[in-house]
């Protein structure tokens, strides 16, 4: 395996050597049911993670691609009459992670890494979209209790940010796909993908990962291997020739709800700490990062203060270890 080669010890960041960088904020919940999660980006600037990055050398700017009051007022018309069979708020979702993708395509245009910060997973739609764009080769990893690719057809909640990997993969039939959602280009092939972290994963979303042969590593495989290990199989499968433009989507709830208790969506038996923070400081050591977003962070469901503060600090040290922070 030749990803061994690229094992510099040291985070490097072949596609933004300039180390410019925009925090763009996605301040969205529409593509679930709990409030709150639209309180992310807020609470991670709040807690210093631009300052936090500009210590790390990075030239940073915080875009602002939608509003969040005004979307808060749209969720209301939407919630009831934005349905697409049993999906919820599809023009919604639509309408706001162009808005995301715009924003993105706008960033990478400046050779400016993306760092998206959710807002729920639907937003993922419009980053990786448009990071494919810009790195057509381009491999994701995807970070999740969850694997997201539940199709318009197959889902039982009707909630979308269950379903952006089904969009950017183009699962779902162009008669099935929502006017609001027909930009998204669907061309995400099923070997550019890798799933680590997954453990509830519904009986439908197995069968499309089997039948597509997705790369996906499950808690399993996690502690049957060890998390350096799953990282290296997870970017050999989307690189297999050794490197190249990987873009990574994390979802919060990957890690243990012990650590990341402030979450839409909370599943036990999840990555700890040390691995979920281990994870990216290995993405930032292969080079070939291109973007990140981080998702799912609900202040609102928190029980207590120190719910919040856990959950805050472990999405902005996520960020951190991706884009440059080490221990030593
Ligand atoms: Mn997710």
């Amino acid at each position: 395996m030749s990803i061994g080669n690229t094992i510099n010890e040291e985070p490097s960041f072949k596609y933004f050597e300039d180390k410019k960088l925009s925090i763009v904020c996605a301040p969205f919940c529409g593509g679930q049911g709990k409030g709150g999660v639209e309180k992310g980006p807020r609470y991670f600037l709040k807690n210093g993670l631009e300052n936090d990055l500009k210590d790390l050398g990075w030239n940073t700017k915080v875009e602002m691609p939608i509003d969040e009051m005004e979307i808060m007022e749209k969720l209301k018309v939407h919630t009831g009459t934005d349905f697409y069979k049993n999906a919820k708020r599809p023009n919604l979702v639509g309408e706001v992670s162009k808005k995301i993708h715009d924003s993105v395509k706008d960033v990478l245009s400046e050779d400016r890494f993306p760092l998206t910060l959710g807002g729920d997973h639907s937003i993922a739609i419009g980053t990786v979209s448009a990071v494919l764009e810009k790195y057509p080769d381009a491999g994701l990893l995807w970070i999740d209790a969850h694997a997201d690719i539940n199709t318009l057809e197959s889902t039982d909640s009707g909630n979308l940010h269950g379903c952006p990997v089904s969009f950017l993969m183009g699962l779902n039939k162009p008669e099935d796909t929502p006017d609001a959602l027909k930009w998204c280009p669907g061309n995400l092939k099923p070997n550019k993908i890798a799933y680590i972290g997954l453990r509830d994963v519904d009986s439908a979303e197995k069968k499309i990962i089997k039948d597509l042969g997705i790369t996906a590593f499950s808690m399993y495989h996690v502690d049957k291997y060890g998390i350096n290990k799953v990282i290296e199989m997870a970017l050999d499968a989307i690189h297999p020739n050794g490197s190249g433009p990987v873009m990574c989507s994390y979802d919060v709830d990957a890690v243990d709800p012990l650590f990341v208790p402030a979450t839409g969506t909370p599943v036990r038996g999840g990555l700890t700490l040390r691995e979920s923070l281990f994870l990216v400081e290995r993405l930032a050591e292969t080079g070939d990062l291109v973007g990140l977003d981080i998702v799912e962070c609900n202040p609102n469901l928190a029980v207590d203060d120190i719910h919040v503060t856990n959950t805050i600090s472990a999405g902005c040290a996520i960020a951190r270890c991706a884009l440059g922070e080490t221990l030593l």
